[in-house]
């Protein structure tokens, strides 16, 4: 079990330019018909995006199976996946001396009381995230079945930022056009004008040997309402996505929701109101309805059906081909930080992997609720937690109905 899962054990293994990178993933039901096209679409996803580094146009990552199928479907023992690194050249790169500031290169000698940069930077990579990516990717095809669809893009590269209002609250019918928007992007946002403008962020940190950082936003639509746990606070569900997208490397914070604006605000301006459903067009489950979702979709750890809506800070890249200065841990002496290829941009790979975060731990939260073996057995259990759902909260016949 991971530590912020309750069901699901996601661990992934491998180095930069090791031979491969892999993932173990554990707790996912029987029954479930892998996609693997989708898997390596997202993976493909991943490597995409203006500002990376040519590292990405040397691999073609694809997962092969090692484990946890047949007959195309999961037995329910432990999912194995593998991607096989084509720059495998880990044996011969050298051993850099001079830390990078912002990378793990010096933490990684203060824990391991030596000079063995390589050794700790190879781990610590954002290549570990294609095992992740892999991972997600399968919990995203679990959450399809009960109706959630998790959709990552990029809010800002550097200055240039997507207005607050775009998306907005996607709908379930609206998915396929944002994601035809997504796809047109070279930097996965959601309106030409300011992919452009994004795009420039990217060229002038490029042309001055520098690199950019942004903002990446996830939002889930069609949790089953009443996933997730107020009872430890490790089990809730703000907690937890926090956790997973704080893990991403180079991610330096968090928001639910409103998140930090919601501080400088009154609270009537702040909590969602809960209006009668009466209004609710024909078909959608009778639950109280909020005009607002300034919570992102989570009240008291518990998931209240709204979409999770959730963003994160990622830095610029730590590699700069106009170091920082370091010293050289050879001799002590003041030195120019040590440069190797890297990106200028990884945001928009990292809106991918967020959406794979994301995935995973929603994924988690409602294999936990709803409990069972099997698809079958899961969905027949989700079945009858929406039809007592429905029922749950009456309809207003009065005039109030109406109302708001
Ligand atoms: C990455 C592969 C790496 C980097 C990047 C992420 O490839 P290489 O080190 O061979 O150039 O492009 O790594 C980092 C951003 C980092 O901080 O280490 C990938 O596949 O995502």
């Amino acid at each position: 079990m991971n530590e912020i899962t309750s069901r699901l054990s996601v661990r992934t293994g491998g180095e930069s330019h090791g031979k491969g990178m892999t993932v173990l993933l554990e707790g996912l039901p029987r029954g479930l018909t892998l996609d693997v096209a989708a898997v390596d679409a997202m993976l493909a996803r991943r490597q995409g995006g203006a500002g990376r580094s040519g590292r990405q146009r040397l691999e073609a990552d694809r997962i092969e199976v090692l484990g946890g199928i047949r007959a195309g479907k999961t037995l329910g023992s432990p999912l194995v996946l593998l991607v096989r690194n084509r720059d495998c050249s880990i044996e011969t790169l050298p051993e850099p001396v001079r830390p990078r500031p912002g990378h793990v290169d010096l933490a990684g000698c203060y824990r391991y009381l030596d000079h063995d940069i390589r050794g700790s930077l190879e781990r610590a990579s954002a290549r570990e995230t294609v095992g992740r990516v892999a991972a997600g990717a399968v919990c995203a095809q679990v959450l399809l079945h009960f109706g959630t669809s998790v959709f990552g893009f990029v809010r800002s590269v550097g200055t240039a930022v997507l207005p607050a209002e775009i998306p907005g609250e996607i709908a379930l019918e609206d998915v396929p056009r944002w994601t035809a928007q997504r796809t047109a992007s070279q930097l996965y946002t959601l309106d030409a004008g300011v992919d452009a403008a994004m795009l420039e962020e990217v060229r002038a940190a490029g042309r001055d040997a520098d690199t950019v950082g942004g903002v990446v936003e996830v939002q889930a639509l069609g949790l089953l309402p009443g996933v997730g746990s107020h009872l430890q606070w490790h089990e809730r569900l703000d907690a937890r996505l926090a956790a997973a997208l704080l893990s991403i490397p180079a991610m330096k914070a968090f928001e639910l929701g409103l998140g930090f604006a919601a501080a400088g605000r009154r609270g009537s301006a702040v909590h969602d109101p809960i209006l009668p459903a009466g209004i609710l067009p024909a078909g959608q489950c009778g639950l109280p309805r909020r005009p607002t979702n300034h919570a992102g979709g989570i009240e008291g750890g518990i998931g209240n059906g709204q979409n999770v809506v959730v963003r994160a800070a990622m830095k610029p890249i730590a590699t700069l081909k106009n170091p920082l200065p370091s010293v050289d841990l050879r001799t002590g002496a003041p030195a120019e930080a040590g440069y190797e290829r890297s990106d200028v941009c990884a945001v928009a790979a990292a809106s991918v992997v967020a959406e794979a975060m994301v995935a995973i731990v929603l994924c988690d939260a409602l294999l936990a609720r709803l409990g069972g073996e099997t698809m079958e057995e899961m969905q027949a259990r989700a079945g009858l937690g929406r039809a007592r759902l429905d029922k749950l909260v009456p309809r207003d016949s009065g005039s109030g109905a109406a109302g708001g």
